[in-house]
């Protein structure tokens, strides 16, 4: 019988129980859907502003915007899809999945998940509260100082993308400790590291990634704020600074950002592959060393996106081989990707479907990519359309597309109903002719000579055909974005039933209900293999052979169903605490940055609460 003490609930709790629960959660399971329901709203969001960019662009001198609202757009656009949307929705799978795969019954420190994630929707609101406040984030996602410095940036829109981006930067670090601590420890008895999904190999890295990578933007943008409210002059050139300082420092954190995007959903892709070809994962030690080579290898490229920054040859040469040198461990990955399907009895689900156009279109951002590393071209391409091509088919095409194969493949298991697969199909195709009628003219665009970033441009360039073409394919999208939406809302409350393993499953998730109880799993049998779940069955199916009887059989551990690892036999399970502190923190955090912005007595009350929420999270009962 499982026992959670439920936190004073006080006067907001006895009014409002159900926002009360969601608001002192501490289930990795709930935190997930928080993330995942959050990111999609802001997928949406960041839609509509790619959108209004396309309408501006859609014909030659386009009077849908103003300049620099155009510029707030495409810097809101960039900042909302990679820090909005792919990384929370990857945090989404990482909290909902994660502990599921290695067996255990919550993250390692589940007060510190929840705080993640309220740091995190506070620095999202506070970046979108630029738009209310007239002043939205226009200095591109990348931000170059010494143009975010005053006198070129005097508003207050380079100050929420300092502010904002440092709040979203602590959410990110907290959550990758806690899974990095979580995947090393908290595995299930015989769970060595060779016998993680995929999945959790992926989640294991980025967070190494993010640990890494985050810090050093937090530096980046704590010198720019100190320029822009104390006085300093870290990228004022004028007082002597350097400026190409920030760009360093950006682009080492900003490189490895981009794996932080794609290695989840190619975790994803490594799950959905296997189960869908009923063949276990070709090469699984190459695609997890592979994944760590990439990662480790992505510290080492930085600078391919200055090779017009006049960093001289030798520069110039070593970071061109160096990019290049990661198209091996990423090739190696699409090939495995391939050998897992080659001789797989196929299921077309649409989860393989997004699995494969992920596949499909990667190589084509990949290829991209590798022609820009090779300095004489990225002369050409750079900060042209070809650039927003490529962009988009690693990061739409690519981390977009594999999130989705995940949402089809673990929507029964978080919702406990199957998406419509008719719908899925739909969904798949217009999102996949859509992008490539979106993004792949824009190759085109680029080598004609269109700069990314112009607002507008003047009829006789030769980009009109096109740019109508790209604007008619981005309403694809949103059409294909709209069947989703239809599927997922009449799936939850109509969809067909799932069980606990509607898809034949290879792993641990599925030897849980659909949804799985608040604890997860009753009892944890030892992990012999690979693919534990796979093998559980064909022990079953051995012993039933075996026994010739048809009753059942024991498998290791001794449980009676042994494939039910949900259902409770007198088993007494401790839960953590719900606790309302994570969120009391997370507001003070975001009043205390805001105020920056406002007044420091906005900053003084945040840190009261900062304070106070710590203070309570401290010396609040254990459970
Ligand atoms: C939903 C479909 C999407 C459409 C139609 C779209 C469209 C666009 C367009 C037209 C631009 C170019 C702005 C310009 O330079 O003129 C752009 C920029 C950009 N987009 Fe998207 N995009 C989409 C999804 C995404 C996603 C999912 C990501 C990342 C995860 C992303 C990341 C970016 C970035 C980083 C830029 C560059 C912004 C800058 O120059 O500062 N986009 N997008
Ligand atoms: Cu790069």
């Amino acid at each position: 019988m499982a026992t959670t003490v439920p936190p004073e609930t006080g006067a907001l709790g006895r009014v409002y129980p159900v926002l009360w629960s969601w608001l002192t959660t501490v289930d990795h399971k709930r935190i997930g859907i928080l993330y995942g329901t959050t990111a999609f709203v802001f997928f949406l969001v960041g839609g509509i502003e790619a959108l209004l960019i396309r309408l501006q662009l859609a014909v030659p001198d386009g009077k849908v915007v103003a300049p620099d609202t155009f510029n707030a757009l495409f810097t809101m656009h960039a900042l909302t899809m990679i820090f909005l949307v792919v990384m929370p929705l990857a945090a989404a799978f990482f909290n909902y999945v994660v502990p599921l795969l290695i067996g255990a019954r919550d993250v390692a420190f589940p007060r510190l998940n929840a705080l993640s994630y309220w740091i995190f929707l506070a620095g999202a609101l506070l970046l979108n509260a630029s738009w209310v406040a007239g002043t939205p984030a226009d200095v591109g996602w990348f931000a170059y100082a010494p143009l975010t410095e005053r006198p070129y940036a005097n508003t207050h829109s380079a100050d929420f993308y300092v502010l904002g981006l440092q709040v979203l930067g602590v959410a990110s670090l907290a959550a990758a400790f806690n899974f990095m601590v979580t995947i090393v420890n908290l595995r299930a008895p015989g769970m060595s590291l060779l016998r993680m999904p995929i999945f959790v190999w992926t989640t294991l890295i980025t967070s190494f990634l993010i640990i890494f990578a985050f810090p050093v933007f937090t530096i980046a943008v704590t010198l720019l704020l100190f320029d822009r409210f104390f006085g300093t002059s870290f990228y004022v050139v004028a007082r002597g600074a350097d400026p190409v300082l920030w760009q360093h420092l950006f682009w080492i954190f900003g490189h490895p950002e981009v794996y932080i995007l794609i290695l989840p959903p190619m975790g994803i892709v490594s799950e959905v592959l296997p189960t869908f070809a009923r063949k276990p994962l070709f090469g699984y030690p190459f695609v997890v060393f592979a994944s760590a080579a990439i990662a480790f290898l992505g510290y080492g490229v930085w600078a391919h996106h200055m090779f017009a920054v006049g960093l001289g040859p030798v520069a110039n040469s070593v970071f061109a081989a160096t990019t290049m040198l990661i198209a091996v461990p990423t090739g190696v990955k699409v090939f495995n990707w391939i050998g897992t399907l080659i001789g797989g009895s196929i299921r077309m689900a649409t989860a393989l479907y997004f699995a494969v156009g992920f596949i499909s279109m990667f190589i084509i951002g990949g290829l991209s990519g590798v022609m820009h590393a090779v300095p004489p071209v990225d002369w050409q391409q750079t900060d042209t359309y070809f650039v927003v091509a490529h962009i988009h088919y690693v990061l739409f095409a690519g981390a977009v597309l594999g999130l989705f194969a995940g949402i089809y493949y673990w929507f029964p298991k978080f919702s406990g109903r199957l998406l419509d697969e008719r719908l899925g199909k739909l969904h798949f195709w217009l999102t996949f002719v859509g992008l490539n009628v979106t993004f792949f003219p824009m190759h085109f665009l680029g080598v004609e000579g269109m700069p990314r970033r112009i607002y507008t441009y003047p009829a006789g360039m030769g980009w009109e055909l096109w740019n109508l073409v790209a604007t008619i394919g981005a309403f694809v999208i949103a059409l294909s974005v709209l069947v989703f939406l239809a599927n997922a809302f009449t799936s939850l409350r109509y969809g067909q039933r799932a069980s606990a393993d509607p898809w034949d499953g290879r792993t641990l998730e599925w030897a849980t209900s659909s949804p799985p109880p608040p604890y997860n799993f009753a009892r944890m049998p030892h992990i012999e293999a690979r693919d534990v779940l796979w093998h559980w069955k064909r022990e079953r199916a051995r012993r039933a052979r075996e026994t010739k009887a048809g009753e059942h059989t024991r498998i290791a551990g001794g449980a009676v169903d042994e494939l039910d690892l949900a259902t409770l036999r007198g088993e007494r399970i401790h839960l953590p605490r719900p606790s309302i502190f994570p969120f009391i923190v997370a507001l003070g955090i975001v009043l205390a940055a805001t105020g920056f912005i406002t007044s420091y007595v906005i900053s003084a009350i945040g840190v009261a609460y900062l304070l106070a929420g710590l203070y309570g999270w401290a010396f609040e009962p254990a459970g």
